[in-house]
């Protein structure tokens, strides 16, 4: 029997790399969106991220037909509220470096350490779109924002994530360095181990 189709929901090329590394192996035949006739990009209007990756999983399900995982994930700051949190992806600055330069700017006056977190929020859906989600988890990992970008591996709000017991940035080590430690990772990897279990 053919393995069954995993349809990996995002629109960002460095978490479908990240989720294409973790999920090597499932028996799964992975696709991307790029793989399938286009889908308009839904409105992210949830105001957690578990809500948003439900609202990802289902609308990619409902307009593929396939079974779809998504996921929302983001940084939270604890100095400024948790911010950008849900608005990590659009935070104001068009460039990484100008969205590092205006978190800069608002944490300034804020006492250090800048503690942070990197959030997961995971969301499978196996039937067309219809129904919960069959399997949801939320992952997270806890460092401080640097005082300026270091390191040229992975993707967004890396360089500027320090990670406490590598003494460095996520940026500064390699993808799987990173995943071993990380939301996404550590999000996927559950989601791997169930789907492992689940009958088809
Ligand atoms: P999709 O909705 O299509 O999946 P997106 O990039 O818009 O892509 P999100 O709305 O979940 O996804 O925004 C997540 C943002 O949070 C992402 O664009 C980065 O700015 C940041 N982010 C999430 N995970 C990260 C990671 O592992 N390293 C660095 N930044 C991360």
């Amino acid at each position: 029997m053919p393995a069954p189709p995993l349809l990996i929901a995002t629109t960002n090329p460095g978490k479908i790399r990240e989720i294409q590394y973790v999920l090597a192996g499932v028996p799964r035949r992975l696709l991307t969106l790029a793989d399938i006739a286009p889908i308009a990009e839904p409105e992210e209007t949830g105001r957690t991220f578990a809500a948003n990756a439900a609202l990802k999983a289902r609308t990619y399900a409902a307009a593929s037909g396939l079974p779809t995982v998504a996921e929302d994930s983001g940084l939270a700051i604890d100095a400024i509220a948790g911010r950008p949190g849900v608005e990590s992806a659009r935070y104001p600055g068009d460039t990484y470096a100008e969205k590092f330069a205006n978190l800069y700017r608002e944490l300034a006056g804020h006492a250090r350490p800048w503690t942070a977190r990197f959030v997961c929020s995971l969301a499978f859906i196996d039937d067309q779109g219809t129904s919960a989600p069959a399997f949801v988890t939320e992952a997270t990992v806890e460092g401080e924002i640097t005082d300026e970008p270091r390191g040229a591996h992975g993707f967004g709000y890396d360089p500027i994530f320090f990670y406490p017991p590598y003494g460095c940035t996520l940026a500064e080590v390699t993808g799987d360095r990173k995943l071993a430690v990380a939301h996404r990772g550590k999000a996927f990897r559950a989601f791997r181990t169930w789907l492992r279990d689940v009958p088809f």
